[in-house]
C-alpha cells in the first residue's frame, strides 16, 4: 500500500433490492471488490469492506407495483436473497446491511439537514407532470405520450423505444401516467439542488490534474462531463417512499436516491463499528486524511462516485474523498444485453443451486473474462472451456499429482530435498518474481492479469511434475522423486495463497489437505513453506469436469427466455392501406404441387423449387432454407404468386412466381398450403 495510507475503506454498489444478483453485478462490482479486499487483509492491512442494499429510488417501487406487492416486501425478499447468496458466493464483506435501515436514515437525513443549515443547495420551483386524479408528481419514465417524432402513443418520458429517439416529458404529445392513463398537467413543486456548477473548479483540479491514474474509461467519463460543464442537480423528489426530505414544509417530497444510497456506505460503516468495537470509530475510516478510501462500481454509476458523491463530501467537510474508483465496464451474456426486467441473465441463487459447490468455477472465469477495459461477452462455452482446460487439466492435475503422489509414496508426510538438477532450480526461481508481480497488479486493480500470473504459476507446476516423471524415476532413483516431490508440494502451497483472493474455497481445501493452520501473504515466493516430515491431510479433487450437460441446459434457459421475451415484446404489424377489388384481383394465386426442392450452392438462405402449376412446371426460387430441408416440402402443395414478374437472383437463378409465406413472432417462417388437396392450378380468390 501507498506509504500515504494507513487503512481501506473499501466500498462496492449497493445493488437496488429490486432483483436478484445477475454476473454482471459480479464481474463489473463484487468479484473484484473482493479479490481486492481478500488481497489486502492476507496482507494484514487494516481494512473494511462495506456493502448493502440500496432500497430506495423507483426501481424498487416498479417490481412492486408488477409484483403486486407491496415496496416494503420488495425490498425485504431481495435483501434477503441478496444478502444470502452474496454469503455463498463467498463475497467476504464486513457488514451488508440495507438503505432501510434506522442508522441509515438518520445518518442520511443529518447528512442532508447539515448541508441545508449551511445554506448549500440551491432552491428552485419548477414545473412538473402531475397526476391530478391520484394526486402525484411523475418522475419521467413513469410519464407516457405520443412521440414527436414517429407518433408512436407509448413513447415514454426519456425515451420513445419505438425510434430510439431520447426525450424530455415536455415533448411528449398529450402525456399521461404510464401506469393509470390518467391526463397529465403541469404543477409547481419546490426542490434543493446541490450546485455541481460551483464545485466544478476543484474537481477539474481533483480528478484532472491529481488523479490521472484512475482507469482511462473513469477518467474519460468524468473528463466528458467537466468539459460539458456541471450543472446544479435536484436531490429530492416528490416521492412517497424514500427519506423524508428533513426540513418544514417538504411534506411528500423524499431525498433523491442518489444523494441518500452513497451515504449508505458512510450508515453501514457506522453499523459496522458498533458490532465491532475494535475497528474503532467510524469517523476514522472516513474522515482521516490517512484512509483510502476505494469505490467499486460498475460504469454507469461513474459520475455519482467521481462528482456528486465527493461533491457532497466535500461540502459536508470533514470527509476524505475516493482515492481511487476503479469502474468496470459491461459484461453481456452470450452476445446479448444482460437485463433484469427481461428477465435474460445468470442469476447468482440459481447458480448457487444448479451448479453446487462451484463457486470458484464462475469466479475464475468472469475474472479471466473481467470487462475492466472494454466490455466482455460470457459464454457458456467459454464457462466450460476454462474450468476444463484450465482449472481442471492444469491447477487442479497438478495438485492432484503431487499430493497422491505424496500419500502413495511417503505415507503423506513432506519428503526433504537434496541435490537439485538445473530444471529444479529454474522451477523454483519462478518463485522468486511472483509476490512482487501480483503486488503491482493488483494494487493497479489489474486482477484479470494478476489470475493469469497465478494460474502461469499452475503451468509451470504442472509441466514441471510432467516433465520430472516421478512415477517412472521411482523405479531406477527414488532419492530423487523425494526433491521432485518436495518442489512440487512447495509450489502447491504457493498456489494455495495465490489463489486466495481468487478462488478462496479451493485455497482453503488445499490448505487443509496441506495442514496449513493459516496463510500470509508474505509467505509468497517462499520454497520451504512445508517441512520436511510434515504430515499432509488427505487429498482430494480440487475441480472437477463441467459436463455438456450442465452446459446445454444452461444455454436453453436463455434461449427459452430470450424466446419469451421475443413472444411477449411481439406487436401484430398494422393493417396497410385499404386497396380497392380491382387491385386485389390483379393478384393470381394459385395452388402449385412441388415436384422438386434443393438448396442452391453458395446461397444459404435460399431453396430451388419445381412446381406444378397445372399447365406446366415452373421454377420459383424461396428464401426458406433456414427453416425447412427440401425433403419436407417435396409432394406439398403450395401457394404462390402465379403472375409476379420474373426476378433474377446474382448467380442468374429466375425465379418465376412467389411462394407464401407467413413470418411468425420469433421471425421463424411456416409455409402456407391447403387443408386438403386440390388440383395444381386452382385459384385463390
Ligand atoms: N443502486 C445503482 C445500481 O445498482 C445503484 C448503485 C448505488 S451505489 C451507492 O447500479
Ligand atoms: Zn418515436
Amino acid at each position: 500500500m501507498n506509504k500515504k495510507f494507513k487503512r481501506t475503506t473499501i466500498t462496492s454498489a449497493l445493488p437496488y433490492a429490486n432483483g436478484p444478483i445477475h454476473i454482471g453485478h459480479l464481474a463489473g462490482v463484487y468479484v473484484p471488490a473482493d479479490i481486492y479486499a481478500r488481497y489486502l487483509r492476507l496482507k494484514g492491512e487494516d481494512i473494511v469492506f462495506i456493502g448493502g442494499s440500496d432500497e430506495h429510488g423507483v426501481p424498487v417501487t416498479i417490481r412492486a407495483r408488477k409484483e403486486g406487492i407491496t415496496t416494503q416486501e420488495v425490498v425485504d425478499r431481495y435483501h434477503e436473497l441478496i444478502k444470502d447468496s452474496f454469503e455463498r458466493f463467498g463475497i467476504s464483506f464486513d457488514i451488508y446491511s440495507r438503505t432501510t435501515s434506522k442508522t441509515h436514515h438518520k445518518v442520511a437525513s443529518d447528512f442532508f439537514r447539515k448541508l441545508y443549515d449551511e445554506g448549500k443547495f440551491v432552491e428552485q420551483v419548477t414545473e412538473q407532470f402531475y397526476d391530478e386524479q391520484t394526486q402525484h408528481f411523475l418522475t419521467d419514465r413513469n410519464i407516457k405520450g405520443e412521440c414527436p417524432r414517429c407518433h408512436n402513443t407509448d413513447a415514454y418520458g426519456d425515451q420513445c423505444e419505438k425510434c430510439g429517439a431520447t426525450l424530455s416529458p415536455e415533448e411528449l404529445i398529450n402525456p399521461y401516467n404510464a401506469e393509470t392513463g390518467n391526463p397529465l398537467v403541469k404543477r409547481e413543486t419546490k426542490h434543493w439542488y446541490l450546485p455541481l456548477d460551483k464545485a466544478q473548479p476543484w474537481l477539474e483540479q481533483w480528478i484532472l490534474n491529481d488523479h490521472k491514474e484512475w482507469r482511462p474509461n473513469v477518467y474519460g467519463q468524468c473528463k466528458s462531463w467537466l468539459d460539458g460543464g456541471l450543472k446544479p442537480r435536484a436531490v429530492t423528489r416528490d416521492l412517497e417512499w424514500g427519506i423524508p426530505v428533513p426540513v418544514e414544509g417538504a411534506e411528500g417530497k423524499v431525498l433523491y436516491v442518489w444523494f441518500d444510497a452513497p451515504i449508505g456506505y458512510i450508515s453501514n460503516t457506522v453499523e459496522l463499528c458498533e458490532q465491532r468495537p475494535e475497528l474503532g470509530s467510524w469517523e476514522k475510516w472516513w474522515k482521516d486524511p490517512e484512509t483510502r478510501l476505494v469505490h467499486f462500481i460498475g460504469k454507469d454509476n461513474i459520475v455519482f462516485h467521481c462528482i456528486v458523491f465527493p461533491t457532497m463530501l466535500k461540502e459536508h467537510g470533514d470527509y476524505i474523498l475516493p482515492d481511487n474508483v476503479p469502474a468496470n465496464e459491461f459484461l453481456n451474456l452470450e452476445g446479448n444485453k444482460i437485463s433484469t426486467s427481461k428477465n435474460y441473465a445468470v442469476w447468482l441463487n440459481e447458480y448457487l443451486d444448479e451448479l453446487p459447490g462451484r463457486q470458484d468455477e464462475l469466479r475464475y472465469v468472469l475474472t479471466a473474462n473481467a470487462p475492466e477495459t472494454k466490455d466482455n461477452d460470457f459464454t457458456w462455452a467459454d464457462f466450460q472451456a476454462r474450468c476444463n482446460n484450465e482449472l481442471v487439466a492444469v491447477y487442479g492435475n497438478f495438485v492432484n499429482r503431487a499430493l497422491q503422489l505424496t500419500q502413495k509414496y511417503y505415507e503423506g508426510l513432506v519428503p526433504e530435498r537434496s541435490e537439485l538438477t538445473d530444471f529444479d532450480r529454474e522451477t523454483l526461481a519462478e518463485f522468486d518474481g511472483i509476490k512482487a508481480k501480483l503486488e503491482t497488479l493488483l494494487d493497479n486493480f489489474k486482477f484479470r492479469d494478476a489470475q493469469k500470473e497465478a494460474m502461469n504459476l499452475a503451468r509451470i507446476g504442472n509441466k514441471y511434475i510432467a516433465d520430472s516423471e516421478p512415477w517412472k524415476v521411482i523405479k531406477t532413483d527414488p532419492e530423487r522423486v523425494k526433491t521432485i516431490i518436495n518442489i512440487s508440494l512447495q509450489l502447491t502451497a504457493n498456489l494455495a495463497i495465490a489463489f486466495e483472493p481468487f478462488l478462496p474455497f479451493s485455497s482453503k481445501r488445499l490448505r487443509e489437505m496441506l495442514n496449513m493452520e493459516s496463510f500470509r501473504w508474505e509467505q509468497l515466493g517462499n520454497t520451504d513453506l512445508l517441512a520436511p516430515g510434515k504430515q499432509l491431510g488427505s487429498p482430494s479433487l480440487l475441480f472437477s469436469k463441467v459436463e455438456d450437460s450442465v452446459i446445454e441446459a444452461q444455454t436453453k434457459k436463455l434461449e427459452d427466455a430470450l424466446k419469451a421475451n421475443m413472444e411477449a415484446e411481439y406487436k401484430v404489424e398494422p393493417v396497410k392501406e385499404t386497396i380497392a377489388f380491382d387491385d386485389f384481383q390483379k393478384l393470381d394465386i394459385r395452388v402449385g404441387t412441388v415436384l422438386e426442392c434443393e438448396r442452391v450452392p453458395k446461397m444459404k438462405k435460399l431453396l430451388k423449387f419445381l412446381i406444378d402449376d397445372g399447365m406446366q412446371k415452373r421454377t420459383i426460387v424461396s428464401g426458406i432454407a433456414e427453416w425447412y430441408e427440401p425433403e419436407q416440402l417435396k409432394g406439398k402443395q403450395v401457394l404462390f404468386v402465379a403472375n409476379l414478374a420474373p426476378r433474377e437472383f446474382k448467380n442468374g437463378l429466375v425465379s418465376e412466381g412467389m411462394i407464401l409465406s407467413a413470418t411468425n413472432w420469433d421471425g421463424s417462417v411456416v409455409t402456407t398450403t391447403t387443408l386438403s388437396d386440390v388440383k395444381p392450378g386452382s385459384q385463390i380468390s
